[in-house]
């Protein structure tokens, strides 16, 4: 027996890169332990534990697949990657010339591989494409791009110095988003209160100082209510507001709109109890309100977004300890956001970017104002805070690919990214992808997105390499990763993928670095080590906080101020105030409503169904109901349902909920079933349960300035399904 060694190593089995020790043995993981981190110690999810099993998984992806047969065949061949990217290089040339270089699109989240430094958007960059999409789309990314409008960045909260914290709707669990969790227990422990939006009695609901049970969809109009007791009462930071807010009479006027009498009917909540939280949020700071990926997916994101912007700069949280730290970059290396070289890629094809002419707040036309005042701020002209700036509009990438409209997108590349099921309309992702020349997908597994790929090729794990990780561009702590244990069979990471393609496609001048490690050396240099020495010599490297910096540089925005009216949105064409969207008309055909949502804690999204250690906890999708609604419905714990709304249905079983409100059901998101049929017509499952299917993108339902859909309060009828499913 060889003696056991551990790493340090970044878990991206989900997307916050939680540091755990890796156990080593005879060149292979054997054991995931905590950190001793204290936010990481005591608890370790279970997907961060069983990850050294999905990825030793005999249906692992070890080598490039070449698709046999019509695409969606389910039947493969493999190849040498040199003849596969040889070939991909041909046919990605060949629509380039016939199309031009915006006839690629590339969908990606980036957390799971994010060890690339940017160089995916280095390599669209450098070919001329505009049209990067992905998943931050719908979760942290177009937060940030909404935040930078108001203030020029995108702050992160300081959980171990805050006094109250607002939950909107966010619920981190022991399995969800470990160290979060972990930090607001903490912080009650010390006394810090807790306030939690949630149509739902949700866990942390349940551990609240104040519960507001709120309609589904209406988060917008409740920070508009509590904005109104906020001015009102006069319980803001007077000095801020006159000093580093430009448009607070115009914003006051419109928060006028909306009394509480209107804030209660909209939200459904009683007027004392939001006013009581509002209270309790501008008089027990300083507080915080966490991200949250719920005011991501709403008709009215850009608005709520906005308005939680506010509410944390008129009570003064902003660059406070205890309150929302606005980090910008570490100054000692070379950011990711620079890394993607958005320099190169010309006006012209940056007009191209699709949806960017109806949607465009993280588009390059949406935030070209920002780039003067985030150079003089920041330091750098491009800050993609969480890869969410400078994205096309997703459902305009689909529309282009399957209509070819306003333009043909005839070649897809996809990295780590399950994208079929992971925007909203899967119908149309199916057609688009269905009408590409060419589809590559970089992935450990067939999933149905990659069972409709030209090529599969065999990614690499976060054990399996070495990660320099600069916080998302979010917070400026850089930390590092030791890779663990070779890649199986002939795995390997993105980096190598872009620069490959590069090199076959005559861009090689951009991609010198020969290997991942070389391109951190390179964006090190400023601190005089290369990439072996820093791994060796910090685990986590940070500069000292500051605070209210803002009073030396002024704020990243047109104004250097805190833009409560935007005239960033004002010169694109939309309302410089936040403002509410009421729901369309109620249609009796779908009396219900649904919101997708209520991660499961056995998996990341849509993945790990494949590990049996998991799947055996959680094995099929459940819908959850109050009981008064599965009783008018005839239904019964364990019963099937077909869940529809106008764009289609998903077939779910039924579990009876306590925490339920009557006449709102949860649809989970995610699933598909790795053990049934693959191929075109089934895609193991997809068609059967995945949300995506569900999920609306017509005008009534996408977010105006940002074009993202709908998840929180979509009108659905539900019909039991005779016999079992
Ligand atoms: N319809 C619908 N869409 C949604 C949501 C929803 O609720 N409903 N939620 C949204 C949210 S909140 C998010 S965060 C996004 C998430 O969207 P995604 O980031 O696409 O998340 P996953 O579904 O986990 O897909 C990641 C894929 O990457 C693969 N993978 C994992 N690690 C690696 C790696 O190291 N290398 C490579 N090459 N591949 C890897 C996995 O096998 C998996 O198939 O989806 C958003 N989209
Ligand atoms: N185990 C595990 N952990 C995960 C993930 C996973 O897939 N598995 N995914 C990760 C990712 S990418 C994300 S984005 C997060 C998401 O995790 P969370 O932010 O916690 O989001 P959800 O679990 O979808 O829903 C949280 C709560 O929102 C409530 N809710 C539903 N509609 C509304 C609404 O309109 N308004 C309000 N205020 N509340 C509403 C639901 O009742 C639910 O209790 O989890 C992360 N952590
Ligand atoms: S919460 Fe779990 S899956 Fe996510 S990064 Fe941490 S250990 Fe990994
Ligand atoms: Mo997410």
């Amino acid at each position: 027996m060889s003696a056991i060694q551990e790493k340090t190593v970044l878990c991206a089995s989900c997307d916050i890169a939680c540091q755990l020790r890796a156990e080593v043995q005879e060149g292979r993981v054997t054991r995931i332990k905590g950190h001793p981190n204290p936010l990481l110690r005591d608890n370790i999810c279970m997907k961060g534990i069983y990850a050294p099993k999905g990825f030793a998984h005999p249906d692992r992806v070890l080598h490039p697949l070449k698709r046999k047969g019509e695409r969606g065949s389910g039947e493969w061949q493999r190849v040498s990657w040199d003849d596969a990217m040889g070939e991909i290089a041909e046919r990605l040339q060949a629509v380039v010339d016939e199309h031009g270089p915006e006839a690629l699109a590339v969908s990606t989240s980036q957390w799971n591989t994010s060890t690339e430094s940017g160089a995916g958007r280095r390599f669209l960059n450098a070919l001329g494409s505009p049209n990067w999409i992905s998943g931050v789309a719908l979760c942290a990314g177009n937060t940030a791009a909404v935040n930078r409008m108001v203030y020029g960045w995108f702050p992160f909260p300081d959980f171990a110095g805050t006094n109250c914290i607002v939950l909107f709707g966010h619920n981190p669990k022991r399995h969800s988003w470990t160290p979060i969790y972990n930090g607001i227990r903490k912080a009650q422990q010390r006394g810090a209160k807790l306030i939690v939006l949630d149509p739902r009695k949700s866990e942390s609901a349940e551990r609240a100082d104040i519960w507001l049970p709120l309609k589904a969809g209406t988060d917008a109009a409740m920070c508009f209510g509590w904005m109104k007791v906020i001015l009102d009462e006069g319980l803001y930071d007077h000095e801020f507001v006159r000093d580093w807010t430009v448009g607070f009479e115009a914003f006051k006027e419109r928060v006028d709109q909306f009394p509480l009498s209107r804030v209660a009917e909209i939200t459904g909540c009683e007027p004392e109890q939001i006013a009581a939280a509002a209270r309790m949020y501008a008089t027990n700071g300083p507080s915080v309100i966490p991200w949250t990926p719920i005011t991501d997916q709403q008709r009215n994101s850009t608005s709520a977004i906005r308005l939680h912007a506010s509410l944390r700069a008129v009570c003064g949280y902003l660059d406070v300890p205890g309150g929302e730290q606005l980090n910008g970059f570490n100054p000692d290396v070379i950011p990711e956001s620079e890394m993607e070289a958005h320099g190169l890629l010309s006006g012209d094809q940056k007009a191209k970017q699709l949806g960017s002419d109806k949607h465009p707040v993280f588009t390059y036309r949406g935030t070209a104002a920002l780039a003067e005042p985030t150079k003089r701020v920041w330091g750098h002209e491009y800050a993609n805070i969480v890869m969410g700036s400078y994205m096309a509009n997703p459902s305009a990438v689909f529309r282009a690919m399957a209509d070819g409209d306003p333009y043909p997108v005839k070649a897809f590349i996809v990295l780590g990214n399950n994208t079929l099921m992971s925007y909203a309309n899967m119908q149309l992702i199916h057609r688009g992808m269905m009408n590409q020349d060419l589809i590559v997908a970089h992935e450990h597994m067939k999933t149905p997105t990659a069972q409709l790929a030209d090529f599969i090729l065999p990614g690499d794990s976060w054990l399996e390499r070495s990660h320099m990780m600069d916080g998302f561009g979010w917070t400026n702590v850089i930390r590092t990763s030791d890779q663990a244990m070779e890649p199986p069979g002939e795995c390997r990471g993105v980096y190598e993928f872009w620069r490959d393609l590069a090199h076959r496609m005559g861009l090689g001048e951009h991609f010198p670095w020969a290997t991942v490690e070389e391109l951190y050396t390179h964006r090190l240099q400023a601190t005089g080590m290369d990439w072996q020495t820093f791994l060796d010599t910090y685990e986590i490297y940070l500069p000292e906080p500051a605070y209210r910096k803002y009073e030396k540089t002024g704020f990243a925005t047109p104004s250097g101020k805190v833009e409560l009216e935007s005239s960033i949105l004002e010169d694109l064409g939309f309302d410089p105030l936040p403002y509410y969207r009421e729901e369309p008309p109620a249609d009796p055909d779908f009396p219900i409503q649904l919101f997708m949502g209520v991660r499961e804690d056995e998996f990341f999204q849509t993945g790990q169904r494949f590990i049996p250690e998991l799947r055996n906890r959680k094995p099929e999708p459940q819908m959850y109901i109050h009981r008064a609604d599965a009783a008018e419905h005839g239904l019964e714990e364990g019963d099937w349902v077909d869940v529809e709304t106008k764009n289609g249905k998903v077939r779910l079983q039924t579990l009876i909920r306590k925490d339920m409100p009557k006449g709102l059901i949860r649809v989970p998101h995610g699933w598909w079933k790795p053990e049934a049929t693959q191929g075109e017509g089934q895609l193991s499952g997809a068609w059967l349960h995945a949300d995506a299917q569900i999920c609306p993108d017509d005008d009534d339902f996408l977010d105006r300035e940002q074009g993202i859909p709908h998840f929180k309060g979509v009108p659905a009828r539900i019909t039991k399904v005779e016999g079992s499913a």
